[in-house]
């Protein structure tokens, strides 16, 4: 059973406005600035992110094991963080956030600090590429992987499922791209429809889709089950679908079954 929450008022909540006026094209990063505005930034940005947010809980819920680890790679403020937090029911297991945001850790701590589960968040502000993964039960990657070099990213899931227990899971969630040309334009005007409807200016989508397109780099869903089922996961599920983003449950098999 899901516990009732009080919801955790942010530090402060800041309207995104970072590509509203005309600026000069360079590559997006997670500096102070995007820090700042992130949770306008993402709720608006990525059709289901609110949805996704508390289902990490219930999935949580159901995999976390006693005595384990749990991971949110690329944590950003904490909010998925704070959803596994709150799906772990063992005292005795440890979450750990990690970014490599110094401008996100900080914040993150704020949100942490102002959450009311006792459960203790180690946050580390590293690579999640060289970050320590051992004993895990649950591990999140909540559109965090596609901002990972491509080639890295297969070393990335195996060293993820190596350190995964049996009946252990990692939360896959991404925006994808598609094989089908037409699937790929409507996908993608539908998500830019998502992003006027909450106010983005065409100026700011168009913006925005420069900014980003270099360090967002994403796969199709098939490239992504192949490679999670390559590095050691046993099943891959999509448990939500929004236009062009998802998210994928990928189990590692109980032994004992
Ligand atoms: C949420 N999970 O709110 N190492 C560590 N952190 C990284 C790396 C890396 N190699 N690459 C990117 N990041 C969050 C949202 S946001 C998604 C995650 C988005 C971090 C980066 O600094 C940023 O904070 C996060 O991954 C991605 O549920 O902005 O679309």
């Amino acid at each position: 059973m899901v516990k009732p929450r009080k919801p955790s008022e942010p530090p402060e909540q800041v309207t995104d406005r970072l590509f509203a006026t005309e600026r000069r094209p360079e590559d997006f990063r997670f500096d102070a600035s995007v820090a700042r505005v992130f949770p306008d930034m993402i709720r608006r940005s990525v059709p289901g992110y609110t949805t996704i947010i508390p289902m990490i809980e219930v999935i949580t819920e159901q995999y976390a094991q006693p005595a384990s680890h749990c991971y949110d790679l690329g944590c950003s403020l904490g909010a998925s963080t704070l959803a596994m937090r709150h799906g772990i029911s063992y005292g005795d297991c440890t979450l750990v956030g990690v970014d490599n945001s110094s401008a996100m850790i900080e914040r993150c701590e704020h949100y942490i600090a102002l959450d009311d589960s006792a459960l203790p968040v180690t946050l580390r502000c590293e690579d999640i590429l060289d970050t320590e993964l051992s004993n895990a039960s649950v591990t999140t990657l909540n559109f965090t992987l596609q901002f990972v070099d491509p080639e890295r990213r297969s070393s990335l899931l195996k060293r993820i499922a190596d350190a995964t227990l049996p009946g252990g899971v990692l939360i896959l969630s991404e925006k994808i791209r598609f094989e089908s040309k037409d699937e790929q334009a409507i996908q993608t005007r539908l998500h830019h429809e998502f992003k006027r409807a909450n106010g983005y200016s065409d100026l700011e989508i168009s913006q925005k889709r420069t900014a980003i397109e270099q360090v967002l780099i994403p796969e199709t869903l098939a490239a992504h089950k192949e490679r999670l089922l390559a590095a050691g996961f046993n099943d891959v599920v999509v448990w939500y679908q929004c236009f062009n983003f998802v998210s994928m449950l990928a189990i590692k098999a109980d032994k004992t079954i």
